[in-house]
């Protein structure tokens, strides 16, 4: 099937979706993604070989099982941190958690394609791409714990901060690749010195401008940018079908650049097609658009419940999709991975679980007059004197217990 061929009834079918109503009862979204999606590996875990993921093929040829443990690890690693955010939400240590259960896949393949110098602009979501960029998980727990406003150095890393503003991070992304282009770091041939620049957005982000604005601006500057959209088939408890009528990855054609849809939910097939983009965009071919077909198993956030506007056998379905059982599957289909490798994690897992619930606990309170740092870079004489104020105003509580 070519773009050009798909009308919407088509598109709408590839999402299992025949009406536009959003009634408990159903579980409507049952497509794994339609024979357009790019799979290496089927849910029962047997490497799949066909026409879609012959491009790619190369990618994960090149890996070797070594490699495939080590990205089971990080998933693995990066989900019990997941849970233990929400753990730790629940028992009043944070403010809120966005949890990332069931994108596990989708972020560590392309942020293990990632070279050092290539630049990541996440939203909210990211902590498997946190992970791979060498982000102190702790300092993702003190942003919700509303001790810092990220805790980490962007340049450092090379992993911008947390963008709660939808869609707004792909802008900055697409004003730094813009930069990237100006210093002469792209298509120079150089593997150390080219780089990509990667924004992180949702299925429900691509309604909003600034996505759409930011398709234009790198499309017409040939800008080195994939545009790494998670289709985890909700935005809070809008479904998928209220944001879009044709296959999202198809969105790219309109702007002039590529754009494919992934089977999120397999590691090896979001690497091989991350690898891909990145190549595309360190050589100077422009921008390119990744649709990671996913599926987001919890709830929005802490403070949402997701039971009021889906039905749990949806769940159901995507859970036999889990990204890590896949991977288990296609690991002891092979030669040298054992049941003792899968333990070896899990008590890893509980061990990294244990320090990072410790530090969270153990995370001083800023003082309060902290805010009135770092808000201008020049010192201010009207902002001193508001933060005087409130000191002296604080000053006042002493000995009161505050
Ligand atoms: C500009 C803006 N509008 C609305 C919101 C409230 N909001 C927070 S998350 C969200 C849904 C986003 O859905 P999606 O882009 O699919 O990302 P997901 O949360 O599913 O990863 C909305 C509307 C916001 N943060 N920013
Ligand atoms: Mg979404």
């Amino acid at each position: 099937m070519t773009d050009s061929d798909v009308v919407p009834e088509q598109a709408a079918a590839a999402f299992g979706v025949t009406h536009h109503e959003n009634v408990i009862g159903t579980p409507k979204i049952l497509s794994d993604g339609g024979p357009e999606t790019i799979r290496f590996i089927d849910q029962d875990g047997h490497r799949i070989r066909n026409e879609v993921n012959l491009p790619y093929d190369k990618y994960v040829d090149a890996l070797t099982e070594e490699d495939g443990r080590r990205l089971y690890r990080d998933m693995a690693l990066i989900r019990r941190f997941d849970a233990e955010g929400t753990a730790l939400q629940r028992q009043g240590e944070l403010g809120l958690w966005p949890g990332l259960l069931g994108q596990e896949a989708a972020q560590v393949g392309i942020g293990r394609a990632m070279r050092p110098q290539d630049y990541a602009f996440p939203s909210y979501r990211e902590h498997g791409v946190a992970w791979c960029r060498d982000v102190d998980p702790v300092n993702l727990l003190g942003m919700f714990r509303g001790v810092n406003n990220g805790g980490w150095d962007p340049n450092e890393k090379n992993f911008h901060l947390y963008t709660i503003v939808i869609g707004n991070q792909a802008l900055h992304a697409v004003g730094y690749a813009m930069g990237v282009q100006r210093d002469g770091a792209v298509g120079t041939g150089d593997p150390d010195r080219d780089t990509a620049v990667v924004t992180f957005f949702g299925d429900g982000a691509t309604s909003q401008g600034d996505i759409n604005e930011s398709f234009v601006f790198a499309a017409v500057n040939q800008s080195p940018i994939v545009f790494f959209c998670q289709n985890n088939q909700w935005a809070i408890s809008e479904p998928n079908e209220r944001q879009t009528r044709i296959p999202l990855y198809q969105r790219a054609r309109g702007f002039g650049f590529p754009g494919v849809r992934v089977d999120g939910n397999d590691v090896l097939a979001t690497y091989a097609v991350s690898m891909h983009a990145l190549d595309e965009a360190r050589s100077g071919q422009g921008p390119f658009l990744i649709e990671a077909y996913t599926y987001r198993m919890g709830a929005h956030t802490t403070s949402d419940d997701p039971t009021k506007y889906r039905d749990s056998a949806e769940l159901d379905i995507w859970r036999e999709r889990d990204p890590l059982l896949r991977l288990k599957s296609f690991l002891l289909s092979l030669h040298e991975t054992e049941q003792a490798f899968f333990d070896e994690v899990d008590r890893e897992a509980d061990e990294l679980a244990a320090r990072i619930r410790t530090a969270c606990q153990e995370m001083p309170d800023p003082p309060h007059s902290q805010m009135f740092d770092r808000v201008y870079v020049e010192p201010h004489a009207g902002l001193e004197k508001e933060r005087d104020e409130f000191v002296a105003y604080q000053a006042g509580f002493e000995g009161e217990g505050n």
